[in-house]
């Protein structure tokens, strides 16, 4: 159903499914899950030649509604306390954020205090953005290889401002992998939002004990 709203850009269908769903009182990560699946078949008919790309814009802005519908069925279910500070950027170079704002969105609801600096993100603004807020974790959510530069110059400023040792450093997104993780100089890798958000949780209790 979601799938066929997004690939036709069927927007007042999905919306009103997604509200639909959420008046049944359907869970909120199982409907962003199932939002995210038909991203991905947007993706693999665009990769096809079966969309344009102008078509695929249309559908990560009904994407980006979805998530708004579903922000507050999961800040109802989050804890009331922070259980931790996170920022979160795509760096210069990338416009991608679908990704990071389901990561955000799943932190989020998991109780962590997420600062998102949105996309095409200046090395000077992380860097401000941790001296100020003094996070547990920093995110890089890449897509385009072309990111992977300014990914690396903002951590070498990080590390020359001495600021490097006070947080765990994770990168994530479609295009990245160890070997970008070790370049960087990362604490933690993956293409999976769930499995980022399990190593938040775990490094928190880690911390605390
Ligand atoms: C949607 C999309 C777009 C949309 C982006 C909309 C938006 N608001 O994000 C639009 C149409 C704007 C777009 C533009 C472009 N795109 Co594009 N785009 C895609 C596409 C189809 C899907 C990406 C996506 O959103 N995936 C779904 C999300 C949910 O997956 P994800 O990001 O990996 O995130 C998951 C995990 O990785 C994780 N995660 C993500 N970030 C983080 C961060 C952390 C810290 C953690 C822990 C986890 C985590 O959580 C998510 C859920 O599990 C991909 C192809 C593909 N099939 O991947 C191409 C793709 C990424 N795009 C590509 C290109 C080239 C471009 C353009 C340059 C095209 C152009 N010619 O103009 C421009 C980019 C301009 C720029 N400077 O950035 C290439 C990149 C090639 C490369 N290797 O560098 C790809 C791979 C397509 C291709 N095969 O050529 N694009």
């Amino acid at each position: 159903m979601l799938v066929n709203g997004f690939v036709e850009l069927k927007r007042d269908e999905v919306l009103e499914t997604v509200k639909g769903r959420v008046e049944q009182g359907d869970d909120a990560l199982k409907i962003l899950d199932d939002a995210r699946h038909a991203m991905t078949v947007v993706g693999d008919k665009f990769q096809e030649g079966t969309l344009f790309l102008a078509e695929m814009m249309l559908s990560a802005e009904i994407f980006k509604e979805v998530v708004t519908i579903l922000q507050p069925g999961m800040d109802k279910a989050r804890p009331s306390e922070s259980i931790g500070k996170i920022v979160l950027a795509t760096p210069k170079g990338d416009i991608h954020d679908l990704g990071k704002d389901i990561f955000a969105t799943l932190l989020i609801a998991q109780g962590f205090d997420v600062h998102n600096l949105g996309v095409d993100v200046d090395p000077s603004k992380v860097v401000d953005t941790v001296r100020e807020v003094k996070p547990d974790f920093v995110g890089f959510s890449a897509l385009i290889t072309t990111a992977f530069a300014s990914m690396k110059k903002t951590t070498d400023i990080l590390i020359s401002e001495d600021l490097r040792g006070s947080f765990k450093l994770m990168v994530g997104g479609g295009v990245t992998n160890s070997v970008l993780k070790d370049h960087v100089g990362a604490d933690f890798q993956t293409i999976d939002a769930m499995e980022g958000v399990s190593y938040c949780l775990k490094t928190m209790k880690e911390k605390n004990q």
